[in-house]
């Protein structure tokens, strides 16, 4: 069977990081038919569009679809991508690698983020020249499709029992008291444990005490901001993979952005983006060449060759040989 898998490296390091994902996968003895598109602030001084319509169509008719990076274009680009795949929740986790200097080892935190609405709902209006607004959306039938898919995912888990609701409805009391009292009905109606805390104050005690967090709901700005913060404590956002996924499909990210400083340099770490593929093979059922690339990325972060970001010097090609010759 012949998987179609988008391939849309985006900006910046999106466009060193992808194909090192892409190399990686090639070196496996799985049927893969890559199709690379284009998307971003390249492509929008090109043509005048940052997502042409063949690259949207293209995420959503593929099976799979491997992003890398979006930069000043953000909200047109990967926002719809998401829309494509019609993914409601992005999954983000955020571990510590043994051998890499974090500040919090022992972090080891899976974050559920909201992937609709919220804030990124794209409500924005310049009222006069001195005053804009935005509209934060929150719907109780997204808010359920998150816990439905938090609630089974904690089932269906040897290592997560219960998961943690992070919010501020005590001042966004519609919008994040919808959010809050809906996930929290659909876990109780499951029988599944969950307690809350106040977003500022997650933020607080997952620098100082990360081992009492394990899964994490929340809603999208948070998500966004708490897993980068989350990076900060195990090393960088180098490491931080995701996936965006839908009933259907699904899109795979590493958490960081386009890197402008170091783009185009040869030297960006591309772990986050292979281990974005590594979750990619989960989903498609290849679960043993999934761990396959899981452990040549841990061990190569243990041993090296590393990166700039995590105190070292090589090259994000040399990284990538690395990896592959693990496998
Ligand atoms: N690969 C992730 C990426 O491009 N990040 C840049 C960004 O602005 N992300 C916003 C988001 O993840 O919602």
């Amino acid at each position: 069977m012949t998987h179609e898998i988008a391939v849309i490296p985006g900006d910046g390091i999106g466009k060193e990081v992808t194909p090192a994902a892409v190399e990686v996968l090639e070196s496996l003895d799985i049927d893969f038919e890559f199709i690379e598109a284009e998307a971003g602030d390249a492509v929008k001084e090109e043509t005048g569009e940052a997502l042409p319509q063949e690259t949207y169509d293209l995420a959503a008719s593929a099976d799979a679809t491997l992003f890398g990076a979006a930069g000043e274009t953000a909200a047109d680009v990967i926002l719809p991508l998401r829309e494509a795949v019609d993914s409601f929740v992005n999954v983000r986790p955020a571990k510590a690698y043994p051998g890499i200097d974090a500040v919090r080892p022992e972090t080891d935190l899976l974050f559920l983020r909201e992937n609709t609405e919220g804030v990124y709902s794209g409500h924005e209006d310049r009222l006069t020249d001195d005053v804009s607004t935005l509209t934060r959306v929150v719907t109780e039938s997204a808010s359920e499709r998150l816990a439905e898919f938090a609630c089974d995912f904690v089932a269906d888990s040897d290592k997560h029992d219960s998961f943690t609701i992070v919010h501020k409805a005590n001042v966004m009391r519609e919008t994040d008291g919808l959010f809050r009292d809906t996930v929290k009905s659909v876990a109780d109606e499951q029988g599944i444990e969950t307690d809350e805390v106040l977003m500022d104050a997650f933020a607080t005690r997952v620098c100082l005490d990360p081992e009492q967090f394990d899964v994490v709901v929340c809603p999208n700005l948070a998500g966004d901001v708490l897993s980068d913060l989350a990076a900060g404590l195990v090393g960088g956002l180098g490491l931080l993979p995701s996936a965006n996924i839908g009933p259907e499909r699904a899109l795979f990210e590493p958490v960081h952005g386009t890197a402008p400083d170091i783009a185009g340099e040869n030297v960006a770490n591309p772990a986050a983006k292979i281990i974005s593929a590594a979750m990619m093979l989960e989903y498609l059922g290849y679960e043993e060449e999934s761990e396959a690339v899981n452990a040549a990325v841990e061990a190569t972060l243990a041993d090296g060759p590393r990166t700039p970001d995590l105190g070292g010097d090589a090259s994000t090609e040399d990284v990538t040989a690395a990896v592959i010759d693990r496998l």
